[in-house]
């Protein structure tokens, strides 16, 4: 079949760009049936030797140093945006005008006011666009949202999730720069709230309905650090640690923990959902495992199922290999790509698109306002993402 092409531009050359990269090179072998394929027809970045190594290495026909430039070029159909936070407002709303197709990586931005423009932007240039919330697509964890919407739950009462690292207690690390950007306010925004946090609450608004308000706090362990750009000491002025709980619109209580302080933790992301009919629980560690406690089952069996998601029945695996043989974090981004092109094929958004991530947003901003002031702060979310 002669495909159409989806030309890619993708902006940043770090971790992210990477995992990008790979979702489009590898959509075509395992998703034949698409109508599209991505073409990778560009990346920018400011340091030519490094972009141009990038290049070589992941396929990408030609190289930009300039990401303006790469916006007007007329041979990108669809600009990828990996860069660090503070550069998302303004690359997406240029990207926007001249009428490419975005696909940004999370947090969507730095703040509510940001996003609220971003989000603008895209819709008054009627221009395709979805955050890399890239968890939504691990199999076991989509596996988990079709049971929550088949109602085997029952009324849920209790959600918990963390997301826990131990990155940076080291008070020697510096702040700011290529390697140390997240821990830079300037350049993140916020710390683990926008980092991690922002997962988990996408994750747990996409399963579990939208969060009403929030009662927060948060921590900064280590107060100044070098700073990579200026040299001198400064003030640390992202979250290292945040807590809160919350009410969800469907009447059950939720509790969220992250923290780059929880020394032995790399990436443990978790969550469990309580209802009255049964349980499930996910952990990023074991990931191709969901684990489901089903009040229904006869008493002289029940107890917590482990179920290993690898069977051509279960989300996405059909494209994969053969049943009992597991997938990885990678492919959460390669199911990304795959459901981008098929939201082109049969013209719907790809959720979570600006407008769902915004609503992400909205928890954090009043996360971290209520951490700020001491009191439960109301959110504003609308939910409608499916
Ligand atoms: C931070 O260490 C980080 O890389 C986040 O930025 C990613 O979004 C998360 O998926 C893994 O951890």
């Amino acid at each position: 079949m002669l495909k159409k092409e989806l030309r890619i531009g993708l902006i940043g050359c770090g971790f992210m760009g990477r995992t990008h990269s790979n979702g489009y090179a590898r959509v075509p072998n395992f998703f034949p049936d698409l109508e599209y394929k991505p073409i990778l027809k560009a990346v920018c970045s400011r340091s030519e030797d490094k972009v141009k190594a990038f290049a070589e290495q992941w396929g990408y026909e030609s190289y930009e140093t300039d990401w303006r430039k790469l916006i007007q070029r007329d041979d990108i159909d669809a600009i990828d945006i990996c860069t660090p936070n503070n550069m998302h407002f303004e690359i997406a709303i240029a990207a926007a005008k001249a009428g490419k197709m975005i696909l940004c990586e999370k947090p969507l931005s730095r703040t509510l006011e940001e996003g609220m423009q971003m989000v603008l932007a895209v819709e008054e240039n009627k221009v395709r666009n979805t955050v890399w919330y890239n968890y939504r697509r691990l199999p076991a964890v989509t596996l988990a949202k079709q049971i929550v919407d088949s109602g085997k739950l029952g009324k849920i009462f209790h959600y918990r999730t963390n997301f826990l690292q131990d990155w940076t207690i080291n008070e020697n690390l510096p702040q700011g720069g290529r390697a140390f950007w997240r821990m830079d306010a300037e350049a993140a925004g916020s710390g683990v709230t926008g980092d991690l946090l922002a997962h988990c609450i996408d994750l747990a608004m996409w399963l579990n309905g939208g969060i009403k308000d929030v009662s927060a706090m948060t921590e900064i362990f280590v107060k100044q650090r070098m700073h990579e750009e200026t040299g001198q000491l400064e003030d640390v002025k992202i979250d290292d640690a945040c807590l809160f709980h919350c009410h969800f619109d469907n009447g059950s209580l939720g509790l969220f923990e992250s923290t780059r302080y929880a020394r032995g933790h790399k990436a443990l992301f978790t969550f469990e959902i309580n209802g009255e009919h049964g349980s499930l629980r996910w952990d990023l560690h074991d990931l191709n495992r969901l684990e489901f406690f089903d009040n229904a089952d006869d008493s002289i069996v029940k107890g917590w199922r482990s179920i290993h998601v690898t069977d051509g029945d279960q989300p996405y695996m059909n494209k994969w290999w053969v049943p009992g043989l597991s997938v990885g974090y990678e492919h959460s981004f390669i199911h990304q790509v795959a459901d981008f092109l098929v939201s082109l094929e049969k013209n719907q958004p790809c959720h979570p698109t600006f407008r769902d991530a915004l609503e992400t947003q909205k928890v954090c901003d009043a996360v971290i306002s209520s951490a700020k002031n001491r009191r439960w702060e109301e959110t504003d979310v609308e939910w409608i993402d499916k």
